[in-house]
């Protein structure tokens, strides 16, 4: 390869040419490698010039698929998008070996954007659906203004959050402690029989960043890729402690982070967050059905018994109760079933799915996630927080 692509390796694969702002939420990047032949890579950039294109990123790094070849990783300034198209073309047929392109906006045929690396979760930390400090007027804070000037608060520490720092510290009221102290103190009362247990284990990598509220299911799902859980930092409104449909930090601290804390099932959300990186609309709520099937609403047998896992009933006392009445309906879990299964998200689920073991229902999503068509694979590399991208074709 060339002087300038070992330079540009020497910086770690990493190189800003350009400050990039945080509130640009359009992202199009695209993937291509090169031969290695002197001066491909000049040819390539030259292209760009050629169509008046801003790169705002460029990365490199030796392709995983073959060892003659080097990946490169560009983003673009969005307003250049239309004159990508024909570098893209130019890259597919003069230079490069293969050229995928990422994009946040679904054009054409182009494969959805994904984060590459971990610092790339700060690019639409601040695209909330909702729950964020708007509240619906069906929410049980809608007229408590005290309660939405403080949920505004949480959602500024969430929008001004970017990767590596450290979470802000909030002092909880003494209202808010209360609200807590009901929260805890139920539920304590229910997980000897209700959850199962011994999960407080092993440290598995998985950190939490705050989010202002609910994100799209694909960057939802795409932090998980990283083990990086997005995660509220409010708390219910106190006039209703035993269920919420949004997600809170009781939810979050009660039902999600002790099962973070098993390795095994660590590695369970990990591996549908990979799944979800790149993958067409259809997947993405198919594997969201899934996650919520499992990772929030799921049941799972022990020797005799059925106990709850799913974060969602281990944070409310009142459906982790009904969950394990006669009154829900119990299914198999089976990826292909439970993928297409509707559900409400503002009452106690009506159906559930119990998975015969972790180990059982981990092994399932495996494979389901084997049959969504993507035309590359993807690696999470560990040591520099990024996506490995093995190219299929
Ligand atoms: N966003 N912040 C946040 N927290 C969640 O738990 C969450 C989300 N977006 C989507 C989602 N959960 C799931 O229902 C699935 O769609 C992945
Ligand atoms: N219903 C849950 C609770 O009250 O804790 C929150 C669910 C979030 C998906
Ligand atoms: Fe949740």
């Amino acid at each position: 390869m060339t002087n300038e692509t070992c330079l540009m390796n020497a910086k770690v694969g990493s190189m800003y040419l350009e400050e990039e702002t945080n509130k640009k939420s359009e992202v199009i990047s695209c993937i291509f490698s090169l031969k290695e032949e002197v001066g491909a890579l000049a040819k390539g950039l030259r292209l760009f010039e050629e169509n008046g294109i801003n790169l705002t990123h460029i990365e490199s790094r030796p392709s995983r698929m073959d060892k003659d070849q080097y990946e490169f990783f560009i983003s673009v300034d969005p307003t250049c998008s239309q004159a990508l198209d024909d570098v893209i073309e130019g890259l597919r047929t003069q230079i490069s070996g293969h050229v995928h392109e990422l994009s946040r906006n679904k054009q054409k045929d182009t494969v959805p954007w994904f984060p590459n690396d971990i610092q790339d979760l700060d690019r639409f930390a601040n695209q909330i659906l909702s729950y964020g400090s708007e509240l619906d007027s069906d929410h049980p804070g809608f007229t408590d203004p005290v309660y939405r000037v403080r949920r505004k608060e949480f959602a500024d520490i969430a929008y001004n959050y970017r990767h590596g720092q450290i979470i802000p510290r909030v002092e909880y009221t003494e209202e808010e402690k209360a609200t807590w102290g009901t929260v805890f103190k139920e539920l304590k009362t229910l997980y000897p029989t209700h959850d199962v247990s011994r999960f407080l284990q092993s440290c598995t990598g998985f950190r939490l960043r705050p989010v202002a509220g609910l994100l799209s299911s694909r960057d939802f799902l795409a932090g998980l890729a990283f083990r990086v859980f997005h995660s509220t930092q409010y708390i219910r409104h106190g006039s209703k402690p035993t269920y919420t449909p949004e997600p809170d930090i009781c939810h979050e601290l009660l039902g999600h982070v002790p099962l973070f804390a098993d390795s095994s099932f660590a590695q369970f959300s990990q591996e549908i967050g990979l799944a979800s990186l790149g993958a067409p609309d259809e997947f993405i709520e198919k594997l969201a059905t899934v996650y919520w099937f499992t990772v929030e609403f799921g049941l799972c047998k022990q020797g005799s018994e059925i106990k709850a896992y799913g974060a969602g009933l281990l944070s409310s006392f009142g459906e982790l109760q009904y969950s394990l009445t006669d009154k829900p309906k119990l299914q198999p879990f089976d990826p292909d079933r439970t993928s297409i299964q509707k559900y409400p998200i503002t009452e106690y689920q009506p159906v559930y799915f119990v998975a015969e073991s972790f180990e059982d229902a981990k092994e399932k999503v495996r494979k389901f996630a084997a049959t969504i068509p993507r035309p590359f694979s993807v690696r999470y590399n560990p040591y520099t927080q990024s996506i490995e991208v093995l190219d299929n074709t």
